[in-house]
């Protein structure tokens, strides 16, 4: 077998390698209560929950769990649908009531452990569960658990091209497709599928939203049949397929001379598609759509806007129960820079604003957390809320393109909380209306909600590139099942699942990943500004690497001050899409937060924070401490050598060093750039060239 994805590798097993439990009284007395694991329902899903109990059961306690049809008297775990089985409804049925869809009760009733739901997707987030609490060393004597996920919809694109490549992927190849074909071990993307299930996941886009030649051609009978089969592996976890579709196909694969969405025969023939498809997977989940952005084809050019466009496309599938998940990032990416008045960050508010209420029901807008594009900081997008009769999904960045590329440690979890938790003001100031109830679509009641992300795994052994960076995944799929989880909680069970128990190791891991996104923002783009990487493939800093560049990027740095200034009073107005108070702390220059103060104003670099620091004083100090602290990171690690896995030490021990290396890289490029343009030297008297 291939080396890269030998399955027994503990890198590979990620956070479901059910590390054995040390405590030897616990495993005895676990492994006695686990003799048997029952279920009377005859259904896939189910049956996948109880392999990995048996699986995870085993594996732990070193416990030889024999799987029943019913279960025994005592001693043993009983699970499936409440529908199925009587002794399930006696035991916790009164939680029924109470369970949301996908939901799970997990209940002890004297030696036997129940793991009840509606839907056996229920059932399998139910196992999962049970084995993350034993993982934690939780006996599983009282169980009384009934947990519901916050989001509908909690979706993984996949950004991979038919060549095998993956667009801004940084872990390797593709486990869907390799030279130019659909390409895959069944074995690793069941394994891909057990990872997701395990966190709550229900639904993967399997190809890139920016959809080339052959991919536009999914949508046909050449390829369905094997779509079909990567459909049937996913729905075993209760994964629902989806694919990213091209604007044009009607063109580039019906050969018919327009796209128009209002054009007859262009509906006709995406309705041929949809009945295609749904032959082939009765339960397809829909299509992802690019449309008018970057270059790729949509609706603007027959002069149409994006409502007739997503319209057109859900009409197509609403007769199967299918969703247009149809994004957001809609911007004029051939800006002359000096265009003053265009302002990239407005762009998917301006766009889309005007066509709330103008969407069929299934459809779904993709909106990214924040107006630009995954920076390590930005404010969050103001469209979230803004749109109150239309289905919204958050879409997150899990895959580092700006953060590190998984060459740096960057858990990303803390910036998705800050924007979850972020208080939109949609509903004013009587009801709380923070960004996790819009995207949920509780705030609107709305039929649709919740989270999409662009994953970060290829065919590397350790899915994910630098091992740490599997935190981020499985923090993903935890948070869009519950995201008021916090990203400590979230750090702590990731490291205990994956590296086990040893104090030490927690701690030391956990403190790691807890400063990684704070250490990774001081040495690189200050103040909330972004960009300021190297063009193209983003690593590495370049400061004017877009300022002169078409892309609506720019930091307008010059020898008196930086920053873009995005006011209604003097600049391009941005602060106006805003809610009230939101609009106007950013407005005010002595309000806005420190944080992301070069994102709404332009100052001097004299201008003091509240930190009492001059901005130019800010960025010298930043960069100094982020170096520093990227470098105490490895000495954290070197501390665990006897402690993890041999390769995972290994690894994780490589992108330490280097990125303690490329931090220095990042420290005197940005510092170095403003010392020279502004003339002001370190307070402190530090080396700057
Ligand atoms: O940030 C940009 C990326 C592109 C990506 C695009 C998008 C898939 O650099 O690689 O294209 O975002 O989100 O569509």
């Amino acid at each position: 077998m291939d080396q890269k994805s030998s399955k027994d590798r503990f890198v590979y097993k990620a956070w479901i390698g059910y590390q054995a439990i040390g405590d030897a009284a616990l495993r005895k007395r676990e492994a006695e209560r686990f003799r048997w694991i029952a279920s009377s329902d005859n259904d896939e899903t189910v049956r996948a929950a109880v392999s990995e109990l048996v699986t995870g059961i085993g594996s732990m306690f070193g416990a030889d769990p024999q799987a029943e049809k019913h279960g025994l008297a005592e001693n043993g775990i009983i699970l499936g649908t409440f529908q199925q089985n009587d002794r399930l409804r006696e035991i916790c049925g009164d939680a029924a009531i109470r369970l949301g869809a996908d939901g799970f009760v997990i209940r002890t009733s004297g030696a036997v452990t129940a793991i009840g739901a509606h839907t056996a997707a229920g059932v399998l987030y139910g196992a999962f569960h049970l084995l993350r609490l034993l993982a934690h060393g939780r006996a599983s004597t009282d169980l009384d658990v009934i947990e519901s996920p916050a989001n509908g919809l909690r979706m993984i694109n996949q950004w991979d091209n038919i060549d095998g490549s993956i667009e801004r992927g940084y872990a390797g190849q593709s486990i869907f497709y390799r030279e130019n074909a659909i390409s895959f071990s069944l074995e690793r993307i069941r394994d891909y599928a057990r990872l997701l299930a395990s966190v709550g996941l229900n639904a993967i886009s399997i190809n890139n939203v920016n959809v080339h030649k052959l991919e536009s051609r999914f949508v046909t009978k050449e390829y369905l049949p094997q779509i079909a089969e990567l459909a049937s592996i996913f729905r075993v976890y209760g994964i629902k397929l989806f694919l990213s579709i091209n604007f044009a196909s009607p063109i580039e694969v019906g050969g018919l001379q327009t796209a128009d969405p209002l054009d007859p025969e262009v509906r006709g023939w995406w309705r041929e598609r949809a009945a295609e498809i749904y032959e082939s997977i009765p339960d397809f989940g829909g299509f992802l759509v690019k449309a008018d952005s970057e270059n790729r084809p949509g609706p603007f050019t027959y002069d149409r806007n994006h409502a007739d466009g997503a319209n057109m496309l859900a009409e197509a599938l609403e007769l199967y129960g299918g969703v247009i998940i149809w994004r957001c990032f809609v911007y004029n990416c051939k800006q002359d820079w000096r265009d003053r008045s265009t302002d990239r960050a407005r762009a998917a508010y301006d766009h889309f604003m005007p066509l709330d209420g103008a969407f069929k029901d299934n459809v779904i807008l993709q909106i990214k957390n924040g107006p630009m594009d995954f920076q390590v900081r930005e404010p969050v997008s103001p469209l979230l809320g803004a749109m109150k009769r239309t289905n919204q999904i958050i879409e997150l960045q899990i895959s580092q393109e700006y953060t590190g590329q998984q060459r740096h440690l960057c858990y990303l979890v803390p910036q998705w909380k800050s924007v979850l938790d972020f208080e939109t003001f949609a509903k004013g100031q009587g009801e709380a209306s923070p960004v996790r109830r819009i995207v949920d679509g509780s705030a609107y009641g709305r039929p649709y909600g919740g989270f999409a992300a662009v994953s970060n795994i290829g065919d590397d052994a350790n899915w994910t590139g630098h091992p740490l960076a599997q935190a981020n995944l499985y923090g993903y799929g935890r948070l869009a099942w519950n995201p008021q989880l916090s990203s400590e909680e979230i750090a702590e069970e990731w490291v205990m699942q994956t590296l086990g128990s040893d104090e030490a190791v927690v701690s030391n891991v956990c403190g790691m990943l807890m400063e990684s996104l704070d250490i990774y923002e001081s040495y690189t783009a200050p103040l909330g500004v972004g960009w300021m990487v190297s063009p193209n493939h983003h690593y590495g800093p370049s400061v004017d690497g877009y300022e002169y560049d078409k892309w609506g990027t720019y930091h307008f740095a010059d020898r008196y001050g930086i920053g873009v200034d995005r006011t209604v009073k003097s600049g391009t107005g941005y602060t106006s899409q805003y809610f009230g108070g939101n609009a106007e702390v950013y407005e005010s220059l002595d309000r806005c937060p420190d944080e992301l103060l070069l994102f709404f104003h332009h100052v001097p670099y004299t201008h003091v924070l509240k930190s009492g620091n001059s901005v130019i004083q800010h960025i010298y100090n930043t960069h100094f401490e982020g170096a520093d602290r990227a470098e105490k990171q490895a000495a954290a690690w070197r501390l665990l050598r006897n402690l993890v896995d041999e390769e995972m030490y290994a690894q994780v021990e490589a992108r330490l060093l280097e990125q303690a290396e490329h931090a220095k890289e990042w420290r005197d490029t940005i510092n170095t750039y403003f010392y020279r343009k502004s003339g002001i030297a370190d307070e402190l008297g530090r080396t700057i060239y």
